[in-house]
């Protein structure tokens, strides 16, 4: 799943509510497994907002990708998430990218909306889940914290690692794309891409 912000919320800053929202589905029965380190990004599209704080976690449970979905945008609603404007300035966004490789609804519909033209992807948003989801091949933002995490996973429909996917992304957008200090909260306990063998 990613994770991302670009506006504080009752949890405090941007780093801390996305902390906050890995404890809540913690606290909801799931095991978070690994976090990635938190990344500063400009926003996208370009001059839409405050830079985002971004993460990417890998998470452990029961239950359908539906029903997790659904805990994650009540967690959302907890943080203080008023859905406003599609793309606008948000507190948290708490996107689910993938469960294994796993792809719905179908083939068809997952092409048709990875395939959509960047003015249309602005307007139009799916009203059901569409796994892998659509954006996650093409933004740095999610690219990068997922390669600390899971860079040999293999997107189902392109084949393409995200290590790969990492490699194709424009020089430019990766440069943006910082870590923060240590402001992950601890995060990086669970796992440490960095660490010596
Ligand atoms: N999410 C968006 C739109 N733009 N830009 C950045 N940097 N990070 C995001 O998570 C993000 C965005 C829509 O979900
Ligand atoms: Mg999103
Ligand atoms: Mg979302």
């Amino acid at each position: 799943m990613a994770l991302g912000g670009n506006l504080p919320g009752s949890a405090g800053d941007c780093a801390e509510v996305l902390t906050q929202a890995l404890a809540e589905i913690q606290a909801n029965g799931f095991c978070v497994h690994a976090v990635s380190r938190y990344f500063r990004t400009p926003a996208f599209p370009p001059g839409s907002g405050p830079d985002f704080v971004n993460a990417c976690a890998s998470i452990r449970g029961t239950g359908t990708p539906a029903a997790f979905l659904a805990l994650l945008h009540r967690i959302e609603a907890d943080l203080g998430r008023v859905r406003q404007e599609r793309w606008g300035a948000r507190v948290i966004d708490l996107d689910l990218l993938a469960v294994g490789a796993q792809i719905l609804p179908d083939l068809e519909t997952q092409t048709r909306w990875q395939s959509l033209p960047v003015a249309d992807q602005m307007r139009l948003a799916p009203d059901q889940l569409i796994l892998p989801h659509p954006r996650l091949t093409e933004r740095g933002f999610v690219l990068i914290p997922l390669a600390d995490i899971a860079p040999d996973w293999v997107h189902p429909v392109t084949g393409e690692t995200v290590a790969a996917m990492v490699l194709a992304l424009p020089e430019g957008e990766k440069t943006a794309i910082r870590p923060l200090g240590q402001a992950n909260g601890g995060a990086s306990a669970l796992v440490n891409p960095g660490a010596a063998p």
